[in-house]
């Protein structure tokens, strides 16, 4: 199972509270491999954290919006992770750097 849903605390605070919450959810992509651990394209609702985790041993990878015009985020390493919130729907290309054919599309709706 590559795909973990985690509800944030945040969003049953916001409801303790009373307030009206906005969607807030969190999914897990986890690489190894040189794969991007997930079915392709990956569809998530507006407002979703996409968390992608570096579970190799040894090699880093990068997750690059390349196609909205974005510099290359850092590299992420074993054990580290990078992540991004959708907050618009759309169609949203990514690949890795350093690893050709390494590449992913989240779709937000
Ligand atoms: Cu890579």
């Amino acid at each position: 199972m590559n795909i973990k849903l985690i509800i944030k605390a945040g969003l049953f605070i916001s409801l303790s509270f009373g307030s009206v919450s906005s969607f807030s959810e969190t999914v897990i992509i986890e690489i190894r491999d040189d794969l991007y651990g997930t079915r392709q394209p990956l569809t998530v609702k507006v407002g979703t954290t996409v968390k992608w985790v570096n579970m190799e041993k040894r090699q880093y990878h990068s997750v690059w919006f390349e196609a909205e015009g974005f510099e290359e985020a850092d590299y992420i390493f074993p054990e580290e992770t990078w992540e991004r919130t959708f907050d618009k729907p759309g169609v949203y290309p990514y690949h890795c750097e350093p690893h050709e054919g390494m590449s992913g599309t989240i779709i937000v709706e």
